[in-house]
């Protein structure tokens, strides 16, 4: 049995950073975040009468903690569909992998619906939700297109991301790729430095709840202008949180932060966009879809060497046809 699943990046509007859990997965606070429509992840599965699972990841076989965030999920579902065939994962990115662009997010949620199509697993989508947060948290998030919100849940039957309507503007997200470098540190092991030694940290998880909520009621009445306030304080209260961590943790470079600035700028000039970053110095802007070309053209004009890409609201994870 062979099955091939896609799936897209999400980034988070309500951030998410910190777990309860490490070995579940569970996060200190809920997230919100918009699927987009760029940079899909392919997955096939094969089953297999090998000894051991393969996993291959743009060609390059995986091993050690990276295949094993893969072996997790699979004997997940091996146990819940009572099958043990190893299995062959290929997988392809079409965003670079590590980049604070979420590949992550897109890869195990993938994962996770090639490999319940491959055991015949009859996975609802909350259950697809959970099993890819078990790869990466904010996998959960990426099985479902538009935006969703994972609630953070208090064990591993409570803690899955379910979809939301949003019957505001048509959205859109400009990605100003300031660098596509492998980060120097991996979101996992930033997220436990903050946890540890952050001082900011409760100050964070106290606040995100709060922001959390307004979102969610931002998006029942349609309100872009909450949204777009909303997500800019997440991200700049997430990145504060890490800023307080021993030794700091710091995404954001001297482009970033201009970047935020030229999102501040044409605000100022009428234009609505808010800028969000994540476990990298890529900057991305939300707007109105109706907006996103003056928006290029204007952060083009403040900082010409970046390259801009315009993203919409995407589709959830699913089986790619045959
Ligand atoms: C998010 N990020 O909400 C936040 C914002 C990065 C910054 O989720 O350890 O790869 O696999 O659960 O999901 C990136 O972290 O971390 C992330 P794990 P993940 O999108």
């Amino acid at each position: 049995m062979t099955s091939t699943a896609i799936a897209h990046p999400n980034i988070a509007l309500v951030k998410y950073w910190g777990k309860r859990d490490e070995e579940l997965i569970l996060p200190a606070t809920g997230s919100l975040s918009l699927t987009l429509d760029v940079f899909p992840t392919t997955t096939t599965i094969e089953l297999t009468g090998e000894k051991d699972d393969v996993v291959i990841l743009d060609g390059a076989h995986l091993s050690g903690s990276e295949s094993a965030r893969v072996i997790t999920v699979l004997d997940l579902v091996r146990e819940l569909s009572g099958r043990d065939e190893r299995a062959r994962v290929t997988s392809t990115n079409t965003v670079p992998t590590a980049a604070g662009l979420a590949s992550s997010a897109a890869a195990f949620a993938a994962l996770a619906v090639a490999a319940a199509h491959s055991y015949e697993l009859d996975a609802d989508a909350r259950t697809l939700s959970r099993l890819a947060r078990r790869g990466s948290g904010s996998a959960s998030r990426s099985v479902f297109g538009g935006l969703a919100r994972w609630n953070a849940g208090v064990d591993d039957e409570t803690s899955f991301a379910e979809p939301l309507e949003w019957r505001g503007p048509e959205l859109a997200m400009v990605i100003a790729v300031v660098s596509s470098a492998r980060k120097s540190v991996s979101s996992r092991n930033a997220m436990r430095r903050t946890v540890e030694t952050s001082p900011y940290f409760p100050a964070w998880v106290e606040s995100n709840a709060v922001l959390l909520d307004r979102m969610s009621e931002a998006v029942t009445t349609g309100d872009f202008t909450a949204m777009g306030e909303l997500t800019e304080q997440s991200a700049l209260r997430m990145h504060a949180s890490m800023f307080g961590a021993v030794p700091p943790v710091r995404y954001l470079t001297a482009s970033s932060v201009a970047l935020f600035d030229a999102v501040a700028a044409l605000r100022d000039s009428g234009v609505e966009a808010y800028a969000t970053a994540d476990a990298g110095p890529n900057v991305k802007t939300l707007c109105r879809a109706s907006d996103a070309d003056s928006v290029v053209a204007r952060l083009s004009d403040a900082m010409p060497s970046v390259e801009y890409v315009v993203a919409h609201s995407g589709r959830g994870a699913r089986i790619a046809a045959e």
